[in-house]
């Protein structure tokens, strides 16, 4: 994918602030301080387009970016910070819940999950709810430069197993680092955003 133009459009809280439009969008989800902003940077090439932050709790709003006047990536909150209060919990539980289950151009959620660690109980929860409502969705298993190459197979099995990922769903080991797994994500998102199937074998 080149990426000729990346803007930001809106921080929304609530779907009246959502930009109007049919465009595909795509949205990023995942715990607090994996990595979703930066995957943003990495696959826009751009370094701060998307804020980041080595705390975690720095992307607070819906974000959304038009890219190539033709697509938006939708940068979300993280779960699972620690140091929120039990009322923001909830707040953003509702948040998200709209925004996922009403959004109707949401063509897939990219879940980011890190490589060196299984999946959390919040990371099971979310892919479950996306299951549930049958929201189409991409594992993104990051930060990979952090794990030694010899171990990365191991790491994504446990990936796999601890999130009991359905066999038709992609995953994909990357790293915002190094770039690596940039050309696969785009082509698997590619693949969701313009309606060719989900069928890895169809045609770019
Ligand atoms: N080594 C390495 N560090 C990464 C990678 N991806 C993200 N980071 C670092 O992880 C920290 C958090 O990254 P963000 O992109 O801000 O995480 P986020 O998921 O958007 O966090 P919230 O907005 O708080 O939910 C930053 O210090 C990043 O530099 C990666 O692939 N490799
Ligand atoms: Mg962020």
């Amino acid at each position: 994918m080149k990426v000729t133009s990346a803007d930001i459009v809106i921080s929304a809280v609530k779907p009246e602030q959502y930009p109007e439009s049919d465009m595909p969008e795509i949205a990023l989800a995942g715990r607090s301080n994996v990595g979703k902003s930066s995957f943003i940077n990495k696959m826009l090439n751009r370094k701060s387009l998307a804020r980041t932050s080595s705390k975690p709790g720095k992307t607070q709003k819906l974000n959304f970016f038009i890219i190539n006047e033709s697509f938006h990536f939708v940068d979300v909150p993280g779960y699972g910070y620690a140091k929120v209060s039990k009322t923001e919990r909830a707040a953003w539980g509702r948040m998200i819940e709209t925004y996922l289950t009403k959004r109707e151009q949401l063509k897939a959620v990219v879940l980011i999950v890190d490589l060196r660690h299984p999946p959390t109980a919040d990371d099971v929860m979310m892919y479950d709810f996306l299951k549930h409502y049958g929201i189409p969705c991409i594992i993104i298993n990051t930060k990979a430069d952090k794990v030694r190459k010899s171990q990365w197979q191991k790491h994504l099995k446990i990936t796999k197993e601890t999130l009991d990922l359905d066999p038709n769903d992609q995953i994909v080991l990357f790293s915002s680092d190094t770039g690596y797994g940039k050309d696969e994500a785009w082509s698997v998102l590619n693949k969701y955003m313009w309606d060719k199937g989900t069928d890895p074998l169809s045609q770019d």
